[in-house]
């Protein structure tokens, strides 16, 4: 996509998101790639039942954007965001399944341990999470191979013990022993913030940028973290404070291990506004060229959806 491209944040935003679908879908085929021996009919079905199925894809633009802001772009960086939202979607998977959140529906479908079975989507999720780690490390991923390294190390580091997959672990002893803020930030820091913020420094490490521009970009995908988690948390809230005809959506979240519960509504949405101030200001090296990341801050911290 051009940079020059007079195109609306939102048109951008759905046109990216359709490429990453149409490379999901092809990745996803029932057809073996080489090394493979053969794809189960029914698990590939349940991987693509879980990764199929109208995301947002705010990560992958997120790290398609970011590589930009260094001229990098083409089908070797669309791959490596597919492959992120291939993990984002095994982490659905599995924080769907009874022994987690039990949740039955996901994007508006039966989440995949209903329209399959339990087992099948772990199997679906384990699959996902590997796939990602082949994609970025295939040939057809025409990146040198230091880079790739490199992508592999981080993510796998962004979604393992140590970010991702810790972070639920926190999440899940939080609802036996009550977190304090410091333990809430840390969660989320880890739950949700640490795949977008890897997102964010794939474009970086894509882009060969320099050991600031990385830094910068990185703080930018920590402050871009934050503020999803603190707009998710909000419209929990002003969700279910509009169900039980609340004003403020304060009592809504009483309760609820979530800054919101902490601080309230008020207090999330000047945090908001603080953040993208923030992302814009650790931006502001790349200029103009930095827009649309300033443009997708907004988006995340002010999302309706
Ligand atoms: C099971 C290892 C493991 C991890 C699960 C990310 C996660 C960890 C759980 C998700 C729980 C959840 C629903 C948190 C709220 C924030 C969040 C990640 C929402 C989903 O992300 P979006 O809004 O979803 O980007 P779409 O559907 O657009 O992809």
């Amino acid at each position: 996509m051009d940079h020059s491209t007079p195109l609306s944040f939102e048109t951008r935003f759905f046109l990216q998101a359709a490429q990453v679908e149409q490379l999901l879908a092809e990745l996803l085929s029932s057809r073996p790639r080489e090394g493979e021996i053969a794809r189960p009919e029914t698990l590939i079905a349940a991987m693509r039942h879980g990764a199929l199925n109208g995301g947002k894809r705010l990560r992958p633009f997120l790290l398609l954007e970011s590589a930009r802001l260094f001229d990098a772009e083409g089908p070797a960086v669309l791959r490596v965001a597919a492959a992120l939202e291939c993990i984002h979607c095994y982490s659905l998977i599995h924080d769907d399944l009874p022994a987690m959140d039990d949740d039955d529906l996901r994007r508006g479908q039966p989440t995949v341990h209903k329209a399959f079975d339990e087992a099948t989507a772990i199997l679906a999720g384990d699959s996902l999470l590997t796939l990602a780690f082949d994609i970025i490390a295939s040939d057809e991923t025409e990146l040198p191979a230091t880079v790739k390294v490199q992508l592999i190390s981080a993510l796998a580091r962004a979604a393992g013990v140590g970010g991702m997959a810790g972070g639920q672990a926190l999440d899940l002893a939080a609802e036996k022993v009550k977190p304090d803020e410091a333990e809430i930030v840390q969660l989320q820091a880890m739950k949700t913030g640490a795949l977008i913020r890897f997102a964010c420094q794939a474009g970086a490490i894509i882009g060969s940028a320099t050991d600031a521009e990385r830094e910068s970009l990185t703080a930018f995908g920590e402050a871009i973290g934050l503020a999803f988690q603190l707009a998710d948390d909000l419209l929990d809230v002003t969700a279910s404070a509009e169900k039980v005809g609340k004003a403020t959506g304060k009592d809504a979240a009483a309760g609820k291990g979530t800054l919101v519960a902490f601080h309230g509504v008020e207090w999330a949405r000047q945090q908001l506004n603080g953040l993208v101030a923030q992302a814009e200001e650790l931006l502001a090296p790349f200029g103009e060229k930095a827009g649309v990341l300033i443009e997708t801050a907004r988006f995340v911290a002010y999302r309706e959806y």
